[in-house]
C-alpha cells in the first residue's frame, strides 16, 4: 500500500450499545475501500471483524478489530468495539488513538443504556462524536422517535444533516440538507442515484438545512459574520462550520444508514474524510513529562503501542499510531519504557485477517508490527534520540474478581500463562497470586467478561478451571495492652530446648511516645527501651519492636529470631490467620538455659508469647472497605440506595447530573462479590460504577464471631 500524508488520514472508532451495527457497518466500509470484494454477514459468522471462534459462538463482538479502508484518495484506519460494557477495555484503548468517534444507533431502540455508557466515554476522551441512526430498513425502526431520544439525552447538539423519506423495507434512500440532495440505493450494493430533492420534501429539507447552518455558523466568528451577511452558508461553509463545532463537542451531526443493505454507508465516509479531523489537526498528544509532541511527518520518529495481540502463525501483533515523525520497515527504535531495541521488521495495515504490506507510516497513521520482541500496549518506541513516554491508556478500574484454580492441579503452570498472555491481550483482565489469600485472584469487567476469559481458557488453552469466591484479605489488630509469659521446653532425647520470652504488647499509633511503664494483669512492668526497629509491613500498618532485655536475661544474639517468632504470626494473625498490623511488642524479660536455649527456641517462645498476649489485647478483626461510586438513572436510585445498604453500605453522598445520580458509598469489600451482576439486574444494566479501596475498619461483633468460628485453627502450641 502506498503511504499516506497525515492530512490524508482518519481515524476513527465505531461505538454503540450492543448489537446496534457495528460489525455490520465496518463490514460495508471495507466493502466500499475495497479491502473486501463481497460483504459478510454477522449471522453467517463471516465478517472480517468478528473473526474469533467465541465472537462467532455469540454473534457479538468481544475484541476491538483495527481496520483500514482507501477512500477518495485518503485512508481511514477504523477500530470496530465490543457494544458491551464487558468488554470496555478495547473501547478506551480506540479512544486513545481515534480522533473522532461513530455512535451507531439502533433505529428500534433509539438511545440505549449503551448508548449514554459510550457517550460518557467520548466525554471523558474528550473525542467528537458522529451520530448514525442504523437499522433504518428494519420494520420497528423509527427514526423521529430516535432523534427524539438523542436530543433528549445530549441537547440541541444534535444537528440532523439527513432523514429518511421512508423505513423499513421501504427504506432505500434519504434526504441530505447539506448537499441539499436526495440520495437513492438500488438493491444493497451501495450503488447509489444523487437525485434532486422532490417537491414534496422541500419544506423539510429546507426546514432543517436552515438548522443545520445555525449550528454550522455558531462556533466559527468569521462565519457567524458570513451567515448574517448572505443569510445562509455554502456546503463548503457548513463543513467548516461543523468541523469547528465538533471539535469542541457542540455539535453530534445526525446520518442515516443501513449497515445491512450498504444504504448511506459511502456517504457517511465523505463526511468522515471532509469535516472529520486528520490527525495533526486533532487534539495533541502530550508525553508524561508534559511535553506536547506535534503530529508533524518530519520530526523525529515516535510510536505508541495501544493493542498487542498473539495470532497463530504470525506471533504477536503490535498496533501502534505514530505519533510523530516517519516509521519505515527495517527501523530501528528505542522503547522508551524498558530500553530495549526494536527493528521494525514488518509493518502493516490490517483489517482483521487481510493484510496490507506497507513500507513506511508517517505522523498520525496506524498500523501494525510484528516480532517486535519486548514491546507491549503502553509502551512508546522513539528514534532520533528522543525519549517521549506516552501518557498510557488508563484502562477502566475491574469490577469483577474471582479466585481461578485448575481443574486438575498439573495445569497450575500452564494456566499462569496463559493468564498472563491474557493480561497483555487485554490489559483491564487483571491477575494476581494472593499470598496472604492463597488464591489466583482474576480481576475484569464483569462477570460476563470472566465467562469468556473461562471458555477461552477451555477451548483455546485446553484448561478447564474452576471459579471461586474470592477470600477476603481481613487483617488483625488489637486494642489495648496486655502481656504475656512463655516458656518453651523440650527434653525429649539429644539436646533440649529451652527458651523464655516475656513481652507487653499494645496498639501501634505513630505519634505516641516510646513506652515506660505498664500496668498490666494487676503488675506493674517498667520498661527500659536499649532498642527499637520499626518494620513497615508489606501488607499494611506497622509493627515496632522494642528490645528492653536488662541484666542479660536473653543474649543479644537471640532477639532476632523471637523477632522472627513474632513476625511469622503477624503473617498469620492469631484470630483467622489472616495479616496483623500496628502492633508494638516490647521484650523486657526473660529466662535462657546454658545449655539447650538455641534460635529455634527462641522463635517459638516468641512466637507463643505473642500470641497468647495477642489474644488478651482485645484483639478485633479489620475488613477492606471500597468507595464505591454507582453512576445510576434516576427512576432506579432508590433501588440501588437500598441494595447498597442491605449490604453494610455507608451512603456518603449523591449528586444529580442530568437524569442521572451519582451515589457514593462506602462498602465492605465482603459485600461485594457479584456485585456488578447484581447492579445489572437491578437497574437494567443502565447503572456503571467504580470500586477503589479506601481503608481497612473493624468488623461487627456478629461479623467477627462469624470468621472466628470459620476459621479453626491446625496448629496447636509448638
Ligand atoms: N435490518 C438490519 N439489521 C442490521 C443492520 N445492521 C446490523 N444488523 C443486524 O443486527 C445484528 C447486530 O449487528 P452487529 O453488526 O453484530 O452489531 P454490533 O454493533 O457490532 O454488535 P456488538 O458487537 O455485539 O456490539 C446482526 O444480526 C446484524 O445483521 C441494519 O442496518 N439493518
Ligand atoms: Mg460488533
Amino acid at each position: 500500500m502506498k503511504t499516506y500524508s497525515t492530512e490524508k488520514i482518519r481515524n476513527v472508532v465505531l461505538l454503540g450499545a450492543p448489537g446496534s451495527g457495528k460489525t455490520t457497518l465496518a463490514e460495508a466500509m471495507l466493502f466500499e475501500g475495497k479491502v473486501i470484494d463481497r460483504r459478510g454477514s454477522v449471522e453467517a459468522k463471516t465478517t472480517v471483524s468478528d473473526s474469533t471462534e467465541v465472537e462467532q459462538a455469540y454473534q457479538r463482538s468481544i475484541y476491538s478489530t483495527v481496520m483500514y479502508t482507501e477512500f477518495m484518495e485518503r485512508k481511514l484506519n477504523f477500530i470496530d468495539t465490543p457494544g458491551s460494557d464487558d468488554f470496555a477495555g478495547g473501547v478506551f484503548a480506540a479512544f486513545k488513538v481515534c480522533d473522532t468517534g461513530v455512535m451507531v444507533i439502533n433505529a428500534q431502540n433509539g438511545v440505549e443504556v449503551g448508548t449514554e455508557i459510550f457517550a460518557r466515554y467520548a466525554e471523558r476522551h474528550n473525542k467528537p462524536v458522529i451520530l448514525a441512526i442504523n437499522q433504518l430498513d428494519s420494520d420497528k425502526a423509527d427514526y423521529d422517535a430516535s432523534v427524539a431520544a438523542l436530543r433528549d439525552a445530549f441537547g440541541k447538539k444534535v444537528v440532523q444533516v439527513q432523514y429518511p423519506i421512508a423505513t423499513g423495507a421501504g427504506f432505500d434512500g434519504f434526504v441530505d440538507v447539506l448537499k441539499m440532495k436526495m440520495y437513492k440505493f438500488k438493491g444493497d450494493t451501495g450503488e447509489r442515484e444523487d437525485l434532486e430533492i422532490p417537491s414534496e420534501e422541500m419544506e423539510r429539507a429546507v426546514e432543517l438545512n436552515k438548522v443545520l447552518v445555525e449550528a454550522a455558523a455558531e462556533y466559527d466568528e468569521e462565519l457567524m459574520e458570513l451567515f448574517f451577511d448572505k443569510g445562509t452558508l455554502d456546503e463548503e461553509e457548513i463543513r467548516r462550520g461543523l468541523r469547528a463545532g465538533m471539535k469542541n463537542r457542540e455539535v453530534m451531526p445526525v446520518f442515516c444508514l443501513s449497515a445491512k443493505k450498504d444504504i448511506g454507508v459511502k456517504r457517511l465516509m465523505e463526511f468522515i474524510i471532509n469535516v472529520a479531523p486528520s490527525p495533526e489537526k486533532a487534539r495533541e498528544y502530550k508525553t508524561v513529562d508534559d511535553e506536547a509532541v506535534p503530529c508533524d511527518a518530519a520530526a523525529a520518529p515516535s510510536l505508541f503501542v495501544f493493542k498487542t495481540m498473539v495470532e497463530q502463525h504470525m506471533g504477536e501483533l503490535c498496533y501502534f499510531r505514530v505519533m510523530s515523525g516517519t516509521v519505515t520497515e527495517g527501523m530501528d527504535l528505542i522503547n522508551a519504557n524498558n530500553d530495549s531495541k526494536e527493528r521494525l521488521t514488518q509493518l502493516f495495515a490490517t483489517a482483521g485477517k487481510n493484510r496490507a504490506k506497507l513500507s513506511e507510516l508517517v505522523a498520525g497513521d496506524i498500523g501494525c508490527a510484528v516480532k517486535l520482541k519486548n514491546t507491549h500496549t503502553n509502551e512508546t518506541l522513539n528514534g532520533g534520540g528522543k525519549t517521549w513516554k506516552f501518557y498510557p491508556i488508563t484502562f477502566p478500574q475491574p469490577k469483577f474478581r474471582t479466585a481461578i484454580k485448575p481443574k486438575n492441579a498439573a495445569d497450575d503452570e500452564k494456566l499462569g500463562e496463559a493468564l498472563s498472555r491474557m493480561h497483555m491481550e487485554d490489559p483491564t483482565i487483571l491477575v494476581e497470586y494472593s499470598k496472604e489469600l492463597k488464591q489466583t485472584i482474576v480481576s475484569g469487567q464483569g462477570e460476563h467478561h470472566i465467562n469468556i476469559l473461562k471458555r477461552n481458557l477451555s477451548s483455546i488453552y485446553k484448561i478447564e478451571v474452576e471459579l471461586l469466591n474470592p477470600k477476603i484479605p481481613y487483617r488483625e489488630t488489637i486494642t489495648k495492652v496486655s502481656a504475656a509469659d512463655y516458656r518453651h521446653k523440650k527434653q525429649s532425647g539429644g539436646a533440649g530446648q529451652f527458651g523464655e520470652v516475656h513481652l507487653v504488647i499494645e496498639p501501634h499509633d505513630d505519634n505516641a511516645p516510646d513506652p515506660k511503664t505498664f500496668k498490666v494483669d494487676g503488675r506493674e512492668i517498667t520498661l527500659n527501651v536499649r532498642g527499637k526497629e520499626e518494620y513497615t509491613l508489606d501488607w499494611g500498618g506497622k509493627l515496632v519492636f522494642y528490645s528492653c532485655i536488662v541484666g542479660g536475661a536473653i543474649d543479644a544474639r537471640f532477639l532476632p529470631a523471637i523477632l522472627k517468632g513474632i513476625m511469622e504470626k503477624m503473617e498469620e494473625g492469631p484470630l483467622t490467620g489472616s495479616y496483623a498490623r500496628d502492633i508494638r511488642v516490647a521484650v523486657y524479660d526473660g529466662k535462657m538455659h546454658p545449655v539447650d536455649s538455641n534460635e529455634i527456641s527462641f522463635k517459638l517462645a516468641g512466637r507463643n508469647a505473642f500470641k497468647e498476649a495477642f489474644r488478651k489485647a482485645g484483639p478485633k478483626i479489620m475488613e477492606p472497605i471500597y468507595e464505591v461510586e454507582v453512576l445510576v438513572p434516576s427512576a432506579h436510585m432508590g433501588d440501588v440506595m437500598s441494595d447498597l445498604q442491605n449490604r453494610r453500605g455507608i451512603i456518603e453522598g449523591m449528586s444529580s447530573e442530568k437524569n442521572f445520580e451519582l451515589v457514593k458509598a462506602r462498602v465492605p469489600l465482603a459485600e461485594l462479590n457479584k456485585y456488578s451482576t447484581t447492579l445489572s439486574s437491578i437497574t437494567s444494566g443502565r447503572a456503571t460504577y467504580t470500586m477503589r479501596f479506601a481503608e481497612y475498619q473493624q468488623v461487627p461483633p456478629d461479623v467477627q464471631e462469624k470468621l472466628l468460628k470459620e476459621y479453626v485453627e491446625t496448629e496447636k502450641d509448638e
